[in-house]
């Protein structure tokens, strides 16, 4: 079951990357069969190369649509090297053996990415390189497949190590990267065309769509509707997913309230933040917002309202992080976010931040069989809303951490209660069916990572019913509550803290999440 690779059929989309595994093919005796493209590629290296015309006497045809779809060429790569039959119909046929096949297929999902006409979509749509995938993976006991740039240093390594020769068990690997590459092709050629009646049904024309590769869950499809390039320059990494895109959106909505603070670092998981804090530089900001809740950052999408600098960006490297959004990079601190490949670097164009605070978009979600819709929560809540319910009013420094807590729960799902300290999320409760669920989760939460909660505020989205919620905030050592009011019993919670001298003010202006 070992094969010694004789020939290779190279037909590639990208050529980078390419040159050394020809060279050394050429240096192992390999005879190497390419198409129009690729064989000028190599040919201009000066590495003998046959046209695959010469193997299937006929030339490219119809605009280059069929240029390996050949019995020869597909006689080549499925033949069994020990079936008799195969064997004498090579040679009835003077069909060559193909021993490896290296493909990089059409970038269909770039090129729907890309915005281009359907016309130019669809001729990326790649029929003979997907073929010659499947015919070598399927044959993998007698033919190596390479079927991703991704995997051209795996296949030089086999090479080197073997000399050309290759075990049965490296080609059965290679074979399930193909069609791991060829099924995610097609699901990509499948959600473009899905698409189609989708944009119908929302009267959306295909320019606005970004087919996504699921929804949120693998058996979900998935798309966006939108203009994203008008927020965001993407600078590096992965496709966004569904759930990226989500985060993406609650991050910069958090954001938009710090547009013009000082330095202000936020990380997102699952639409919540779970670590915010304001600082006088960055760096601090992310180490202080990290300390928030190292634990859900793994994985999180990351926003600053500032420039990302290098000391930032190399204590960001160290985090394994999904998206990392910001008004600019610095070079070299994009250089060192770069070094992870999927990373997803995302520079917010221009006024972005601003731009969503202030028009007065429509948020629309898709409700029994039809759509809820209503405006944007574009209230923050001021000093100037605020109107102390108790004997106590709070000192400026807790006024400032109110405001900040109350800006950090209008962007977290309800039930929630945030609690804040020094500019710092301490932690928060969020979607919880009861707001004393709420509180005790934030509380654990804190007390878990270590944070002091003595002198630290609390902020509720909405009003409190019973005086419960002060009383488990008064003994966790909460010193300054921020709350709508309004509650029919909100004496209760007055009195209380009165009774415990704990400051508490009035927003007048409820912030449910749902
Ligand atoms: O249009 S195709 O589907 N018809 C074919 O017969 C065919 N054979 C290989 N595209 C085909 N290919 C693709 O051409 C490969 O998947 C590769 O992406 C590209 C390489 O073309 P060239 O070598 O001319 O640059």
């Amino acid at each position: 079951s070992n094969i010694t690779a004789k020939s290779a059929l190279i037909s590639v989309f990208h050529k980078d990357g390419l040159e050394p595994i020809v060279k050394k093919m050429n240096d192992l005796g390999i005879a190497i069969y390419s198409t129009g493209g690729t064989e000028k590629f190599i040919n201009d290296l000066g590495i003998p190369v046959i046209p695959v015309e010469n193997v299937t006497s006929y030339p490219s045809i119809l605009g280059g649509r069929v240029k390996t779809l050949h019995p020869k060429v597909f006689g080549g790569i499925l033949n069994r090297r020990d079936h008799e039959g195969d064997v004498a119909q090579l040679a009835e046929y003077d069909i060559p053996q193909i021993d490896i096949v290296i493909v990089d297929l059409y970038p269909f999902e770039k090129t729907v990415a890309s915005g281009a006409p359907e016309q130019d979509i669809i001729e990326k749509i790649d029929i003979g390189g997907i073929s010659l995938i499947r015919a070598a993976a399927k044959n993998f006991k007698d033919t190596l497949c390479v079927s991703t740039m991704d995997d051209y240093g795996k296949l030089l390594n086999v090479l080197e190590e073997g000399n050309g020769t290759t075990t049965v068990d490296q080609r059965k690997e290679f074979a399930a990267t193909a069609f791991d590459i060829s099924s995610h092709y097609d699901s990509a050629i499948y959600n473009y065309f899905a698409g189609d009646s989708v944009n119908k049904s929302l009267k959306m024309s295909q320019q606005d769509v970004m087919p996504l590769r699921y929804g949120e869950n693998p058996h979900q499809r998935g798309w966006f509707y939108g203009d994203f390039e008008s927020m965001f320059t993407k600078l590096h990494g992965k496709a966004l997913s569904y759930n990226n895109l989500l985060d993406v959106d609650a991050a910069v909505n958090l954001m938009s309230e710090f547009v013009d603070d000082a330095p202000t670092f936020a990380v997102f998981k699952h639409n919540n933040a779970c670590g915010v804090a304001q600082r006088d530089t960055i760096h601090q900001a992310y180490v202080d917002a990290l300390a928030g809740d190292p634990v859900s950052a793994f994985g999180g999408i990351l926003i600053s309202n500032v420039a990302i600098d290098v000391p930032t960006a190399n204590e960001i490297h160290k985090l394994f992080c999904e998206v990392v959004i910001a008004p600019s990079f610095e070079p070299e601190a994009l250089e060192i976010l770069k070094g992870k490949k999927n990373r997803i670097m995302l520079e917010l164009v221009g006024d972005a931040l601003s731009r969503k605070r202030n028009t007065n978009a429509l948020e629309v979600r898709a409700s029994l069989n039809g759509y809820l819709v209503q405006d944007a929560n574009l209230k923050t809540d001021t000093k100037e809303d605020l109107k102390t319910a108790t004997e106590l009013a709070p000192t400026e420094a807790q006024i400032e951490d109110l405001l900040f807590a109350s800006k950090l729960c209008k962007h977290t799902k309800s039930n929630t209660i945030v609690l804040a300290k020094n500019k710092q999320l301490c932690a928060s409760g969020t979607g919880q069916t009861s707001r004393v669920d709420a509180l005790n989760q934030a509380i654990h939460k804190a007390q878990s990572f270590k944070f002091d909660l003595q002198g630290a505020v609390m902020a509720s989205d909405a009003f409190f019913p019973f005086p419960d919620c002060v009383e488990i905030a008064d003994h966790a050592g909460i010193k300054a509550v921020i709350q709508p009011g309004g509650s029919i019993k909100d004496e209760l919670s007055i009195d209380y803290c009165n009774k415990n001298d704990i400051a508490m003010v009035f927003t007048g202006t409820r912030h449910f999440k749902h």
